[in-house]
């Protein structure tokens, strides 16, 4: 049985400022990605500090959650056969400049914080996640006609 998950991505500020938000979004549906929650969202310091509580220690912590605050972030979730390692395949490493070349982080940042992209990287994240930033009647459950190749067999 495939094992069919929903991941939660945060397209970050660098990219809205950049006005990339929709090469970001190409590159996940071309995948064959199904969108099933979108939104924009600007995030408060109680949010980051939960999302970022792995990093609340760390020299930069501050600035990132700055960085995070500058403009909205375009909040979604993307369901797919899994779907939170696939997602972080493309996303890639967190230095764009160790990431491998096509991946989203690579191919359009050089930096961090401002490397493009969160995605989950794990079924627990990915659980914890689509709760912090979606409540149940804002994530969609529907058919597209491309179902049958992205989680079907492909026939
Ligand atoms: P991830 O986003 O690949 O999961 P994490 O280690 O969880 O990587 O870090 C979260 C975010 O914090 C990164 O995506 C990046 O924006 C920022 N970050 C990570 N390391 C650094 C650093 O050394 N300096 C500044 N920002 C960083
Ligand atoms: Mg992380």
């Amino acid at each position: 049985m495939s094992d069919v998950q929903k991941t939660l991505v945060l397209v970050k500020p660098d990219a809205l400022q950049r006005e990339l938000v929709g090469k970001v979004v190409s590159r996940f549906e071309q995948k064959g990605l199904k969108i099933v929650a979108m939104k924009l969202a600007h995030l408060d310091e109680a949010t980051l500090t939960e999302h970022y509580g792995h990093l609340k220690e760390k020299p930069f912590f501050g600035d990132l959650v700055k960085f995070m605050m500058q403009t909205p972030v375009v909040a979604m979730i993307l369901e797919g056969i899994e779907a939170i390692e696939e997602v972080r395949k493309i996303v890639g490493s967190t230095n764009p400049r160790e990431a491998d070349a096509g991946t989203i982080r690579a191919d359009l940042s050089m930096n961090v914080p401002s490397n493009m992209v969160h995605a989950s990287d794990s079924a627990e994240a990915s659980e914890i996640e689509v709760a912090r930033f979606f409540n149940e009647n804002e994530i969609f459950a529907y058919e597209k006609l491309t179902d049958k190749f992205h989680f079907g067999e492909g026939i």
